[in-house]
C-alpha cells in the first residue's frame, strides 16, 4: 500500500455552464500535471472524467467525478460537475467539500444563466474561486465583451490576468500580464483596494507597492473569496492551461491538515462497485478514517470501513487511511446515503439550490418487475435523495425531478444497470401549501375526543416565503413526558420530527412549508388535576399518533394556500418577433421582468408559472424561425389562480374520494 504523496491537498470544483468546456479543461490539467499521455476528449467519449456508458453517449457530464493531480507540494482533487441544471444537485453536494473553484465560462456565449446561479452559490459559500474564458479559439470568441458582461452581471471583484490574442482561430493564445507590467500594477492595486483602505491611501499618495506585495495580496483576497482573477483560454488547444495551472498553485487554499482529533468528513458521492456494492466518496474535514473503523452516521445508522482508497498517479489506489484535507473511497459502507457526515460535520446539509419542481409515476413494463423497481428506486435514492423516491395512495412507485434530461438518465439507468424497463407518466407540477392564517387546536388527556393518553396542543402560523418550517417549543418543562425522551431537547427533537412527518401532505395533498409551528401544550396527566405519575402513562406512540391528528385540526382551521413553482425566464429571439412572443407570455399571466434589444436580437425576461414552461419551449421555434433561445431557473412559489389542484395520489385526496381535482398535466 502507498501512502498520499503530500500532507496538503486542494479539493477543486469546475462548475459552469452546461457545455462550457469543463470536463475538457479536467483533461488539459491532468495531461499537463502529467497524469495522463494525451488529453481524453468528450466527443469521442474517452475522458477521465465522464466515465458512464451514458455520459459517452450524451456527451454531458450527468455525476460529479473526482480525478486528482500532483501541483508542486499538493495534491489537487477535481471535482468535475454537470453543467445542465436537471443535475444541479450533484453541484450542490459537491460544494460543501471545495476549498476552491474555477468557474468555466465560454468566450462565446459569455455569461449564461447557469453561470450566475453558480456563483451566487459560489460567493454565499465564500468559496474561493478563478474564472476561466474558455473556447477562444472558436469563431466568435471575444474576451473583452466576456469581461464587460461578467462586470455587468456576474461580479465587478475581478481581475484580469493576461489577454487573449488571436481570438477565433486554434492559433488563439492567452499571455499573461508581467507583474511589473505598469498598467497591471495600476489595475491590480485598483482591484485590491476595493476591499484594502490601506492600499488605497498608499495608491493615492503614489507610494507603490512592489509587483510581490501586490501578488500576495492578490492571493489573500482571491482566499477571502472577495477577488476572483480571470484567466483565459481554450481547453480544445490548451491555450492558457499552464497560466490557470499556475494560478490555482499561486492563488487557491490548500487545506491545511488537521489531523488530530475526531473523524469528521462528509460524504458527496455514492457509486455502486462493479459487484453493486456502495462505494462512498468522503471529504476529510479533520482527524482521519482508518479501514475497519466504526462510523457512526446521521439517524443512529453504524456503518464500518471495510477498505479505503484515494486518487494517485491517475488511478484510485488502496490505502490505510484517509486523513484531513483528503478526499478518499470508502467501501464496505452499506447504510451510507449520500450527504451523511460524520464526527463535527454531522450536522445537516444546507440547500443552496431550489428543489425538484416535478413529480412523475414510474411504472415497471414487465408487472412482474415491480418490486424489483421498488428496490432499485431505494437505492438510487441513496446516491440522490431528492428524487424522493415513494409510493403514492395506490402503491405506485413515484419521483420528483428536475426535468425531461434528469427522467431520461433515470430511465437508462433502471434498464442497463438494474434490467428493468420503465415508463414515467403523468408528470406534474410539484405544488406547496402554505398556511393562511393563525389557528390552534388541543386535545387533552383523559377527554372524549382524545383516543390517545397524551395530551397535545399546536399553533400554525404563516411564515415569510422560503423560510420552510420553523418549530418551537412554549411549553413549561415539568410537563414534558420526560420519563420517554431524557431531555427537553430530546423532546423536542422527536416532536419536531412528527410535525414534519405530518406536514408533508396538507389538506391538498401537497408538502405544507413556510410556516411556524409550536408546541402549545403538552402533559401526561388529566388537565384538572396537577401533574402526577399515577394512571396510564403515555407512550412515545401516543405522542406518534396525537401529533398528527391536532396539527392536521389547526391546519383545518388555518386554510391553506396552494403555491405553484415560477421560473425567471430568460428568452433572446429575433426583434422582429419579439411582439408576438410578449402576447403570448401575455395571455399565459406571465409578468414582463426586463426588455433589451440590441439590433437583430431583443432579450426579454419573465416571470412564468413553471407549468406553462414545456408549452413555451414547443412553441418557441415555430414564433422565432427556430432562432429564438430559452434559459429558465426557478423563481419560487407563487398562490395559483382559479381552483386549486389536488396532489394525485397524495394522502390528503382520502378526505375526498373521487374528486380528481383541477390538476394541469404537464405535456410530454
Ligand atoms: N472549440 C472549442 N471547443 C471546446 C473547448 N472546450 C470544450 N469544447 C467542446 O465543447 C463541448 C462541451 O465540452 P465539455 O467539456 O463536455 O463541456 P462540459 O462543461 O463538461 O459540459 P457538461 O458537463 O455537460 O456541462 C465539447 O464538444 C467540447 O469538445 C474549447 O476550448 N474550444
Ligand atoms: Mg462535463
Amino acid at each position: 500500500m502507498r501512502t498520499p504523496p503530500s500532507d496538503r491537498s486542494l479539493n477543486l470544483g469546475i462548475l459552469a455552464h452546461v457545455d462550457a468546456g469543463k470536463t475538457t479543461l479536467t483533461e488539459r490539467l491532468l495531461h499537463l500535471a502529467g497524469v495522463i499521455d494525451e488529453p481524453g476528449s468528450v466527443d469521442s467519449g474517452t475522458t477521465q472524467t465522464d466515465t458512464l456508458a451514458l455520459e459517452r453517449r450524451r456527451g454531458i457530464t450527468i455525476k460529479a467525478a473526482v480525478v486528482s493531480f500532483p501541483l508542486d507540494d499538493v495534491t489537487v482533487n477535481v471535482v468535475d460537475t454537470p453543467g445542465h441544471p436537471d443535475f444541479i444537485a450533484e453541484v450542490e453536494r459537491a460544494l460543501g467539500v471545495l476549498d476552491g473553484a474555477v468557474l468555466v465560462l465560454s468566450a462565446v456565449e459569455g455569461v449564461q444563466p447557469q453561470t450566475r446561479i453558480l456563483m451566487r452559490a459560489l460567493q454565499r459559500l465564500r468559496v474561493p474561486t478563478l474564472l476561466f474564458v474558455n473556447k477562444i479559439d472558436r469563431p466568435g470568441a471575444d474576451v473583452e465583451q466576456v469581461l464587460s458582461t461578467i462586470r455587468a452581471r456576474l461580479t465587478t471583484d475581478i481581475l484580469p490576468m493576461g489577454a487573449a490574442t488571436g481570438s477565433g482561430s486554434r492559433a488563439a493564445t492567452f499571455t499573461p500580464y508581467r507583474p511589473d507590467d505598469p498598467g497591471f500594477r495600476e489595475r491590480e492595486t485598483l482591484a485590491l483596494a476595493e476591499h484594502d483602505e490601506r492600499l488605497l491611501a498608499a495608491y493615492v499618495e503614489g507610494q507603490a507597492r512592489s509587483p510581490a506585495v501586490l501578488l500576495a495580496h492578490t492571493a489573500a483576497q482571491t482566499r477571502e473569496a472577495v477577488l476572483h482573477p480571470v484567466f483565459a483560454g481554450s481547453a480544445a488547444t490548451g491555450a492558457g492551461v499552464p497560466e490557470l495551472m499556475a494560478g490555482i498553485g499561486a492563488l487557491l487554499p490548500a487545506a491545511v491538515p488537521d489531523a488530530r482529533g475526531a473523524a469528521s468528513g462528509r460524504v458527496f458521492k455514492v457509486e455502486r462497485g462493479a459487484a453493486g456494492e456502495k462505494v462512498a466518496y468522503v471529504r476529510m474535514f479533520s482527524g482521519a478514517v482508518r479501514a475497519r473503523q466504526r462510523l457512526d452516521l446521521p439517524d443512529g445508522r453504524v456503518a464500518k470501513v471495510a477498505g479505503i482508497q484515494v486518487f494517485q498517479h491517475g488511478d484510485w489506489l488502496p490505502a490505510d487511511e484517509v486523513s484531513a484535507g483528503r478526499i478518499g473511497r470508502l467501501h464496505g459502507l452499506a447504510v451510507v446515503r449520500v450527504g451523511d457526515g460524520f464526527g463535527e460535520s454531522c450536522r445537516a446539509e444546507e440547500h443552496h439550490f431550489p428543489p425538484p419542481t416535478l413529480e412523475a409515476s414510474v411504472e415497471a413494463v414487465d408487472p412482474a418487475r415491480r418490486p424489483a423497481l421498488r428496490a432499485a428506486l431505494a437505492q438510487l435514492a441513496d446516491q440522490d435523495p431528492l428524487i424522493a423516491a415513494r409510493t403514492d395512495r395506490d402503491g405506485r412507485p413515484m419521483v420528483s425531478l428536475y426535468g425531461r434530461v434528469q427522467q431520461e438518465v433515470l430511465a437508462s439507468t433502471l434498464a442497463e444497470e438494474h434490467g428493468i424497463e420503465v415508463e414515467f407518466s403523468d408528470a406534474s407540477v410539484i405544488h406547496v401549501e402554505r398556511p393562511r392564517r393563525i389557528a390552534s387546536a388541543v386535545e387533552r388527556f383523559n377527554t372524549d375526543t382524545n383516543p390517545y393518553q397524551a395530551t397535545v396542543g399546536l399553533r400554525i402560523a404563516p411564515g415569510p416565503a422560503g423560510s420552510g418550517l420553523v418549530f418551537e417549543l412554549d411549553v413549561a418543562g415539568r410537563d414534558m413526558p420526560l420519563f420517554l425522551y431524557k431531555s427537553a431537547e430530546g423532546f423536542a427533537k422527536v416532536m419536531r420530527g412528527h410535525v414534519e412527518r405530518a406536514l408533508r401532505h396538507g389538506l391538498l395533498g401537497w408538502q405544507v412549508t413556510d410556516c411556524r409551528v409550536t408546541l402549545t401544550e403538552v402533559g401526561y396527566t388529566s388537565f384538572d388535576g396537577p401533574p402526577s405519575r399515577r394512571g396510564p402513562l403515555p407512550t412515545a406512540l401516543d405522542y406518534r399518533k396525537l401529533t398528527p391528528l391536532v396539527l392536521r385540526r389547526a391546519l383545518e382551521r388555518a386554510g391553506v394556500r396552494v403555491c405553484e413553482p415560477v421560473l425567471g425566464v430568460d428568452l433572446e429571439v429575433p426583434t422582429a418577433d419579439a411582439t408576438a412572443l410578449q402576447r403570448l407570455l401575455g395571455r399565459w399571466g406571465a409578468e414582463l421582468t426586463g426588455q433589451t434589444s440590441a439590433g437583430e436580437l431583443t432579450r426579454l425576461q419573465a416571470r412564468l408559472v413553471a407549468v406553462r414552461l414545456h408549452e413555451l419551449q414547443r412553441q418557441l421555434p415555430d414564433l422565432t424561425g427556430g432562432e429564438g433561445t430559452l434559459e429558465s431557473r426557478f423563481d419560487g412559489y407563487q398562490p395559483v389562480r382559479g381552483r386549486p389542484p389536488r396532489r394525485r395520489g397524495g394522502h390528503g385526496a382520502r378526505h375526498q374520494a373521487g374528486h380528481t381535482g383541477a390538476r394541469e398535466r404537464v405535456p410530454t
